[in-house]
């Protein structure tokens, strides 16, 4: 049964897959949340009512770990977290309806609510399984608390989930050679009753979901594999103490996995934002249960009579959501997801980003920059296919920007409304022309289209192409020769222009909205272009307006430059003051979550490493003591220092992440320790022939205890 075409009669519901709260986000993650952002706004521009919706994920282990290293309850830790997403979404004009947190009583209650639903329709129930289990601090090992080996394609693994290599959902004991996180000891096994949700009693019910799901051609394919064969139950519970408690008698010691609970939140943020507006507003029952046969009704009619729900996630949770999440949702007489849109991630020149190297462009860096919004929101929109991973560079970002909105765009809009202005003192009296009216309606029809095709980037091309068109119209009809000589003519043009302008701002509005805000005011419209919706392009635009500023400013190379070296820079320094055997850091972290080390804060210790060295070894380092003669921050590094040390047979340059951590003035004369055989390296430009030896996080420099001579070895 296919469904009909956007906008339907029906309410619905965009969400966003749930930021674990748990680290500072960056511009990959940032993909995701600008793409719902525009499909809502679009959806919306389409006369669809739609509800844009999510929250912070509080609960598992992605959270407790982090907190633990911090030294916080995880309930700080994810409020803190949760408050710092809720203030940057906006920032970058991601406009959600409701944005919640899974820790929040709706949530806690509606969840109670499903497992209920389940255990009445008797599609849970008790095993006996091995969970891991760390011998020395005594304590069970679950998902995060324990790396492995994945059974299924044999890559480095979390408990939980191959993150690393085929993504796939682990469950308890699946993983092979489990090592715990907490000690790095082999993990041993201990028996636990535990509940599962029976997967096998919705495989048919899936197969014939998949077929009707709509979105990405990877949430829609890839799926298709992993319900063949036997479907493996889903274990719900956890032997933690943070997350939400199993709502069964005499469970009280198990809480629920944190994917029961995350994806409700789905639903409970929308019944948030229903129960904010009221629900003649925006009914969030008739969006996610209307329809929907019951928990106990025959599983062979799925309604396509509720609402259209449709979510937004990373290419890493697609068996969330279209296996456990859709099977969630029918034991528990919830409306299915009518399309997934998975997206690729985002690469940094070529490389998967690396938080614990510190190789990311950060959203608040980003924002400290001082570049607008919008221009991110264009690149992370329209840069390749939404289900492709894309690359980031500072330049290719200067590229797009210069080329396409300040040579085209603003460029169109600029010298049409400057010109109407100046010659007509806003919109000249005339009609629009049949070309350009027929140019416009077939944008708005391209755009309706490519938004049914779930095509965000295809359906935001439409108001460039608009606007590219509106260059060479003018080109072709040279107003400015024609305004003393056929005034009337020139009219035209520029009425056609403006008519363009106005149209390019509905459509560019969801990709760009605090631009198309702007040039709304500049083409004297009142109220907002978010309020208005697609037949607002056919619109007479108001006939006064004033003189228009740029909407977009050049990039200029230098500035290009410099964000590189600051990168540059920032990774140099990161990689100085770790201790470079971090080989796994590169692909530990491309995906939708911000798990990673939070600099000081969390710092956590290590456990100390099984791996020994001989004494031969040991020798072949060349340990010395140094003084230190000279210390200079590296100009232009915000971090490093290069400093003088004399090592007794020598005076070296060496390079050390020290400049912001320690008085730079006060350290000639410092006895210092030097690994004095490490490979020359050249930090930001600097030869750095040695390392400044030193601990934790703060740099804390190593020294002598009495006056040992520079020069002398350290054994
Ligand atoms: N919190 C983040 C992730 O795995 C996870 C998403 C939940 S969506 C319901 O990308
Ligand atoms: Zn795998």
């Amino acid at each position: 049964m296919s469904r009909d075409d956007y906008p339907t009669d029906q309410p619905a519901v965009v969400t966003c897959g749930l930021p674990y709260a748990n680290g500072d986000l960056h511009i990959g993650h940032l993909r995701t949340y600008v793409s719902g952002d525009a499909l809502a706004r679009s959806l919306r521009r389409l006369g669809q009512r739609t509800a844009f919706v999510s929250g912070s994920d509080m609960h598992g282990t992605p959270v407790a770990v982090n907190a633990e290293k911090a030294g916080v309850t995880p309930e700080e830790f994810a409020l803190e977290w949760h408050e710092k997403y809720e203030a940057t979404f906006p920032e970058f004009g991601v406009e959600f309806d409701n944005y919640g947190h899974t820790h929040d009583e709706t949530n806690a209650e509606l969840t109670r609510e499903f497992v209920r639903e389940w255990i009445d329709g008797d599609h849970v129930y008790e095993k006996e399984i091995q969970v891991a289990w760390d011998p020395e601090v005594d304590q069970p090992l679950p998902d995060r608390y324990v790396e492995g080996t994945c059974p299924y394609c044999g890559e480095r693994a979390r408990g939980d989930e191959c993150d690393e290599g085929c993504q796939r959902h682990l469950e308890p004991g699946e993983i092979e050679n489990p090592t715990s996180t907490i000690t790095g000891n082999p993990a041993e096994y201990r028996s636990r009753d535990h509940e599962f949700l029976r997967l096998a009693d919705f495989q048919e019910y899936l197969k014939g979901f998949l077929g009707r799901l709509e979105g990405t051609d990877n949430a829609r394919n890839q799926p298709r594999e992993w319900i063949e064969g036997e479907l493996q139950d889903l274990c719900i519970t956890r032997d933690m103490d943070w997350g939400i408690e199993y709502p069964g008698e005499g469970k009280e010691d198990l809480v629920l996995y944190v994917w029961v609970d995350a994806p409700i939140e789905y639903v409970a943020s929308t019944k948030q934002y229903s129960d904010r507006v009221g629900s003649d507003e925006f009914d969030w029952e008739a969006a996610w249960k209307e329809g929907a046969p019951g928990p106990g009704e025959p599983m062979d009619d799925p309604s396509a009579e509720g609402g259209e729900i449709l979510h937004v996630i990373g290419r890493d949770i697609i068996q969330h959501h279209t296996v456990f999440w859709p099977a969630m949702l029918r034991g528990a007489g919830y409306n299915e997801p009518r399309a997934v849109m998975a997206s690729g991630f985002v690469n940094l020149d070529g490389k998967a980003f690396s938080t614990s190297r510190n190789r990311a462009i950060w959203a608040d860096d980003y924002l400290d920059e001082g570049f607008e919004s919008d221009l991110l929101r264009y690149y992370l929109v329209t840069t390749g296919g939404f289900q492709q991973d894309i690359d980031f560079s500072w330049e290719r970002f200067q590229e797009r920007v210069n080329g396409e909105l300040v040579g085209n765009v603003g460029n169109f809009v600029y010298r049409s409304l400057l010109f109407a202005s100046r010659n007509f003192e806003g919109t000249p009296e005339a009609d629009p022309s049949e070309e350009v009216l027929s140019e416009i309606n077939d944008a708005m029809e391209a755009f309706r289209a490519d938004l049914n095709e779930y095509s965000i980037r295809e359906a935001s091309q439409a108001g460039v192409r608009l606007s590219r068109f509106g260059n060479e119209y003018i080109q072709r009809h040279e107003p400015w020769k024609l305004v003393d000589e056929e005034p009337e003519e020139a009219a035209q043009v520029i009425r056609d222009c403006v008519q363009l302008a106005k149209a390019a701002a509905v459509l560019l509005e969801p990709v760009l909205p605090d631009t198309t805000e702007r040039l709304w005011a500049q083409l004297g419209e009142e109220g907002s272009v978010h309020d208005v919706d697609l037949t607002a392009c056919l619109e007479d635009p108001p006939a006064e307006f004033g003189e228009p500023e740029a909407l977009f400013e050049k990039i200029e190379d230098e500035r290009v430059e410099r964000l590189n070296e600051r990168l540059e820079e920032r990774v140099a320094a990161a990689s100085a003051d770790s201790d470079s055997g971090d080989e796994t850091a590169d692909a530990e972290d491309e995906g939708g979550d911000a798990s990673e080390d939070e600099g000081t804060e969390t710092e956590g210790l290590e456990p100390v490493t099984d791996e020994r060295i001989d004494f031969e070894e040991f020798q072949s380092l060349d340990v010395r003591v140094g003084e230190v003669l000279a210390a200079e921050g590296i100009e232009g590094a915000d971090d490093l220092a290069r400093l003088e040390v004399d090592i007794g047979v020598e005076t070296r340059q060496i390079v050390a992440g020290i400049k912001r951590l320690h008085d730079l003035d006060a350290l000639p004369g410092t006895r210092v320790v030097i690994l004095a055989n490490l490979e020359p390296a050249e930090l930001f430009g600097v030869e750095s022939n040695g390392m400044l030896l030193a601990a934790g996080e703060d740099a804390d420099l190593l020294t002598t205890l009495g006056d040992s001579e520079p020069g002398t070895k350290v054994r």
